[in-house]
């Protein structure tokens, strides 16, 4: 884990920064309660992560070193407001990037800003806040490479399944 995420209680990358098969990077550290929803994915599937904060407008020489700096197979790019930073890193691996896009006062921007990028530089969308489906989505990605993966995405689909039908128990008075 960089530094400078030290909120992220259960955030740190236990194995060497190498060993990182996800790299969250967020816009700021003001988008730390969406990573953490992606982090708690990755975690409870066992995903090797590593986490950061840089932002294309104002620290691009950061967005480079860490886009360039990682072995990760898949990045997630949190950001609100003009998000370039999906673009940027998009711009900067060849890898895929998923691009989460963070609530504020117009939603509209930041969803925009990150999928309407120019023909050429492809950027994977999730909804409004949704670091959850974007770490989803990145383990999906993982699977072409490991099966492993794919076992813990089945067994996070079982216990998701036994709590809609738990929930729905409940909410009947069953
Ligand atoms: P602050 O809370 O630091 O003022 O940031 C961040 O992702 C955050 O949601 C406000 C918002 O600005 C976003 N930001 C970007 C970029 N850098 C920061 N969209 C970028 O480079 O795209």
């Amino acid at each position: 884990m960089t530094e400078g995420t030290e909120g992220l209680s259960a955030g740190k990358c236990l194995v060497p920064i190498e060993e990182c098969l996800v790299h969250i990077i967020m816009g700021s550290a003001s988008d730390l309660p969406v990573a953490r929803k992606g982090v708690k994915i990755l975690e409870e599937l066992e995903v090797p992560y590593s986490v950061t904060v840089a932002s294309a407008h104002r620290t691009p020489d950061l967005v480079e070193d860490s886009v360039k700096g990682s072995s990760a197979k898949v990045f997630i790019a949190i950001a609100g407001l003009s998000a370039a930073l999906p673009g940027a890193v998009a711009a900067h691996t060849l890898r895929p990037v998923i691009g989460v896009p963070v609530a504020g006062k117009v939603n509209l921007d930041s969803i925009l800003s990150i999928v309407q990028m120019p023909p050429g530089i492809p950027v994977g969308a999730v909804g409004l806040d949704r670091g959850e489906n974007a770490a989803l989505l990145a383990v999906r990605a993982l699977t072409l490479v490991d099966d492993r993966f794919m076992d813990a995405l089945k067994g996070y689909h079982a216990r998701m399944r036994e709590k809609v039908i738990r929930s729905g128990k409940e909410v009947l008075g069953e």
